[in-house]
């Protein structure tokens, strides 16, 4: 088992799934779904008691780290991975589902917060601007979903949405194994912190046709989370992103969403600290690490039994 003390690197997390994937052939699988910007590979386990495609059961997709400085998410995207494939007690989730389990979706962004710069967001793409003054593309706006309508054309913002849709190495990974798998996947959740909120679409502020049950799961993972939750922190609130948070277009989510996904969610976690602050919650503290895994798993759990 891997303790969940500290926060791993990217070449850890991928040692970590190997090593999965050699101890229990029979239910994990890694798969290389091809390269970032700087050319590391994105990794993602399917985790099924069936040859994955044998049975068409029931997907749910989960990825964490699409935004870098994001750290406490990869914790939720762990600790899923290693109470599906050890816990004998979580096995009916095996039994009746298929699970796509993607813990860095952004692997440049992610390493650049370890050696450079904390607070990083976006993916490391030059080329943007002479000169790279400012470089970066905000993988959570640059979906084919409503583009470039509610975040930044300008290079150097945090919200810069890119060139193109799916314009990005990063982002077109996702598309592909959300369109391979598009009739499948029941459950699609968005790793991100913080805020303690579960969001659903659409980022415009319209809701999708079932916006109704959205709303009803999202309550019920909520509830699953708060009842779990530390005392201190924030209970979840649910909503639609654009009335909870702010408007945002092009996020993997909607875009999700939009190839017929029923359940689409973003995840804020929790920003697990008492000070305030714009930023300190982006900032792990490593006694709640296991605490981010443990109660988002509970909401996890719900959302895919719904
Ligand atoms: O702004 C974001 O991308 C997310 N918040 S974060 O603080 N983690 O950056 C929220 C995205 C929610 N989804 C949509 N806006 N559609
Ligand atoms: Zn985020």
């Amino acid at each position: 088992a891997l303790p969940l003390d500290r926060i791993y690197r990217y070449n850890e997390v991928n040692a970590y799934m190997e090593e999965l994937a050699s101890v229990y052939p029979d239910t994990v699988t890694l798969v290389n779904a091809g390269q970032s910007f700087e050319g590391r590979p994105i990794k993602y386990l399917k985790i099924s008691t069936t040859n994955f495609q044998q049975l068409n059961k029931p997907v749910v997709y989960i990825e964490s780290l699409l935004h870098a400085r994001e750290w406490i998410t990869l914790s939720a995207t762990l600790y899923a991975i290693e109470k599906l494939v050890i816990d004998v007690n979580e096995q009916d989730l095996l039994h009746d589902i298929d699970w796509i389990i993607m813990p860095i979706a952004n692997p440049d962004g992610y390493e650049f917060t370890h050696t450079d710069q904390r607070l990083w967001r976006k993916n490391r793409a030059t080329g943007y601007m002479p000169g790279n003054l400012c470089s970066g593309v905000d993988l959570n706006r640059n979906f084919d979903a409503f583009w470039s309508q509610a975040s930044s054309n300008i290079v150097c913002m945090d919200t810069f949405h890119g060139r193109a849709p799916f314009s990005e190495p990063e982002t077109a990974i996702i598309r592909d194994i959300v369109n391979a798998h598009s009739e499948r996947i029941e459950l699609f959740l968005d790793i991100h912190s913080f805020g303690s909120m579960i969001l659903y679409g659409y980022g415009t502020g319209t809701l999708p046709p079932n916006g109704l049950n959205l709303h009803l799961v999202g309550v019920r993972m909520a509830q699953a989370i708060d009842a779990v939750k530390m005392s201190w922190n924030d209970h979840y609130i649910v909503g639609n992103v654009a009335l909870v948070l702010y408007q945002a277009s092009g996020s993997a989510m909607d875009f999700a969403k939009s190839v017929g996904v029923p359940l689409s969610y973003t995840f804020e976690l929790p920003g697990y600290r008492l000070g305030f602050g714009t930023a300190a919650g982006f900032f792990v503290d490593p006694e709640f690490i296991e605490q981010a895994g443990f109660e988002t798993w509970e909401g996890i759990k719900v959302g895919a039994r719904n």
